[in-house]
């Protein structure tokens, strides 16, 4: 397995690879007008991956690069899905590579805050807290994440009740602002 530092990839016959399109993020966003006048086939993001350890093993790591491209659904940043772990006290390190962004986290008391992500910036998403990641620069956002085997990915709390904030794009400038409940 090789990475490049300067942009994540990943190389090797064991990376695996997924993308998720605007018509696989049906009802993430909040403009739900603007999101179906855009392509369902446009890519937001690409995740590749290495998981040495078979997925649900305990004590074993996985690593992965995502690349979320630069756009908006009206004014709302391109993001991932976002998720909580199934095992809900499962952590995990995202750190920036390129371009600029935010972590979006939310705790279990639906709190949400975000941390700016720069190539540089290094993030621990806690136990118990939803996270997903938001490109706000005019570039692909990259960053590097590694997360337990067995943590497995919860996208049900995301997709019925959402986080209770969003990253909007208002006067050229990120500005979180509480969902329409
Ligand atoms: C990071 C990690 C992965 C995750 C990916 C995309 O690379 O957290 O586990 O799958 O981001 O995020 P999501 O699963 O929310 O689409
Ligand atoms: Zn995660």
């Amino acid at each position: 397995m090789q990475i490049e530092w300067l942009t994540g990839a990943l190389l090797g016959p064991e990376v695996r690879r997924s993308q998720k399109t605007l018509g696989d993020l049906a009802g993430i966003f909040a403009d739900r007008v603007a999101w179906e006048k855009m392509p369902a086939p446009q890519v937001v993001y690409r995740v590749e991956w290495w998981s040495p350890s078979a997925e649900n093993t305990e004590g074993g790591l996985s690593w992965g690069t995502t690349t979320i491209e630069p756009g908006l659904v009206g004014s709302e940043y391109f993001m991932t899905h976002g998720h909580i772990h199934a095992k809900a006290d499962r952590t995990e390190f995202y750190g920036g590579i390129q371009g600029e962004g935010a972590l979006i986290l939310m705790d279990e008391s639906r709190r949400t805050w975000t941390e700016p992500m720069f190539p540089g910036s290094l993030h621990h998403i806690p136990p118990r807290t939803a996270h997903r990641v938001a490109n706000t620069s005019n570039v692909p956002l990259r960053f590097t994440a590694c997360w337990p085997s067995d943590a497995g990915h919860n996208y049900e709390i995301v997709r019925q009740q959402g986080f209770s904030s969003r990253l909007f794009r208002k006067d050229g400038k990120p500005v979180l602002v509480a969902a329409a409940q």
